[in-house]
């Protein structure tokens, strides 16, 4: 169902009114210099014509359009979301733009129930970007995306960038029809249209991540290479099991009991190349706990890693390795390890670990606020790594792509935690970056995630989520 041409005209004539669409010459986000500049956020101090274009925008969609649940993309579209949630009875959802001391639940405000379906309101749609940062968040909490609505469409490849993650657009008013309108009514002259024509033609197409095309990370060796040049055995088998599931997922499966453990090993087992346990948190451990565990990863075909954080000296952190009630070695593929100790520590581990084909992980850095792994430190990782790379794999980092050494050889992997599908922090001083971030701006291989997935109300599909925006993300430094 669409709205009537005179009520779109007025609207339109309105939004020039009130200078919400202006000509002339305007330097874009993105750098570009463009002869039209749009700026909606106006229109809340214009309640009867912002009342319009909620009105108007619903009228848009056609009629099989169902949606449980409305969301608008933060800020702009808020109040329109808001008063087509007041106007239809229908409920309304926001998005976090960043969270704040709390796990993914809170990426989304309001109630909503698993399956849901959610339509994403959005003003001013260029290349999608924002109404796929939007939509991550709200699929990883388990709803279903799979319209947006907008009030003006660019035209600029966003339609076709949504299509591609299974979103249709429907725009109230495209930009070359607006422009042609006020032409029409004598608001702006030929020669400005032409010049807002000819500027839409010779940018047709703005692809998603060349918003942070700038930061993203120049070239990427694929991890099939890379597998190819790993000295270690458990390196070498981890960038094959990502290749062959497409996944650069690592779950940190810090639920309350081993019995969960083994619960959501088999549950996400599909969508992860890794597990990262800490074992030591359990109080139903059991000695057969890890060939439990190994018998799920061999059926899911993914890789165990104990988060132990040995810090001790080699002689201590053999022991440690190999006996206690855990026995850590029998049954994890990857361990992690400090380097405050000095290199004697991989020397302890690869001692007991290299025989039996395992793999170690260096810390170079902590995702915590104020830690201290940086600079000289970070460095010294890099160099114990590169002496001992038979045995450690790679590291533990935040930041690969700004080492001022260089993240090292690409045989050796990078894993960081800290991941959400929105930036933030808890309130112990975990701070979070988005995967796009991680994988294409710092230039890690994996994202470790842990409460992003393990309190979603279905981990499964909030994994699929993180593993699509992960790998995603790696196929865009591939280019
Ligand atoms: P989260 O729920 O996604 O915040 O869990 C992060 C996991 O990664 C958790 O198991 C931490 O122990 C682990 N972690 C981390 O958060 N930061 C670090 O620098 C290192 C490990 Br090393």
């Amino acid at each position: 169902m669409s709205s009537p041409p005179e009520t779109m005209e007025s609207l339109i004539l309105q939004l020039h009114d009130i200078a919400a669409v202006k000509f002339g010459n305007f330097k874009l986000k993105s750098g570009i210099s463009s002869p039209i500049y749009i700026d909606l956020r106006l229109i809340v101090s214009y309640p009867s014509l912002l009342r319009q274009i909620s009105q108007i925008i619903v009228s848009t969609l056609p009629s099989s359009t169902q949606y449980d649940v409305v969301c608008g993309v933060p800020y702009t579209a808020l109040p329109i979301a808001t008063c087509i949630s007041t106007a239809s009875n229908i409920p309304m959802l926001m998005r976090r733009k960043e969270i704040k001391d709390y796990g993914t639940a809170k990426a989304i405000e309001g109630a909503f129930e698993p399956n849901q379906v959610c339509l994403i309101i959005e003003d001013l749609v260029t290349s999608g970007a924002s109404v796929l940062e939007t939509a991550a968040p709200l699929r990883a909490a388990g709803l279903k995306v799979s319209d947006a609505v907008v009030l003006i469409d660019r035209e600029q490849g966003g339609r076709e960038n949504l299509a591609e993650k299974g979103i249709t657009l429907h725009a109230m008013v495209k930009l070359t029809d607006m422009v042609r309108i006020l032409k029409e009514k004598g608001r702006v002259s030929e020669e400005t249209e032409k010049m807002v024509l000819k500027f839409l033609e010779e940018n047709r197409k703005v692809s998603v991540p060349a918003v942070a095309a700038e930061k993203k990370v120049k070239v990427r060796i694929p991890y099939g290479e890379r597998a190819k040049m790993s000295k270690n055995l458990t390196g070498k088998r981890l960038f094959e099991i990502m290749v062959q599931k497409e996944t650069n997922l690592c779950l940190a499966a810090d639920v309350g009991t081993a019995t969960e453990l083994l619960d959501i090993a088999d549950k996400v087992g599909p969508e992860i190349c890794m597990l990262k346990t800490h074992v030591d948190i359990f109080p139903d451990f059991t000695p057969d706990f890890g060939s439990k565990l190994r018998s799920i990863a061999d059926k899911h075909n993914f890789l165990i890693f104990e988060d132990r954080k040995f810090a001790d000296i080699g002689n201590t952190v053999t022991m440690q390795y190999e006996g206690g009630i855990f026995r850590i070695l029998d049954w994890a593929d990857i361990v992690n390890a400090h380097i405050i100790s000095g290199p004697g520590i991989v020397d302890g581990l690869k001692l007991k670990g290299l025989s039996r084909g395992r793999g170690l992980l260096l810390l170079a850095e902590m995702s915590s606020s104020g830690n201290l792994a940086k600079g000289d430190y970070t460095a010294a990782a890099v160099k114990i790594a590169e002496d001992h790379s038979d045995f450690v794999i790679g590291f533990i980092s935040v930041n690969p792509a700004s080492w001022p050494c260089g993240p090292g050889n690409p045989s050796l992997v990078h894993a960081t935690p800290g991941v959400q599908m929105v930036k933030g922090g808890d309130a112990l001083g975990q701070q979070y970056n988005t995967p796009y971030s991680v994988i294409s701006e710092r230039g890690s291989d994996i994202i470790i995630v842990g409460r992003g997935i393990i309190k979603a109300t279905n981990p499964a599909e909030a994994a699929r989520e993180y593993r699509l925006q992960g790998w995603d993300a790696y196929l865009e430094n591939c280019k």
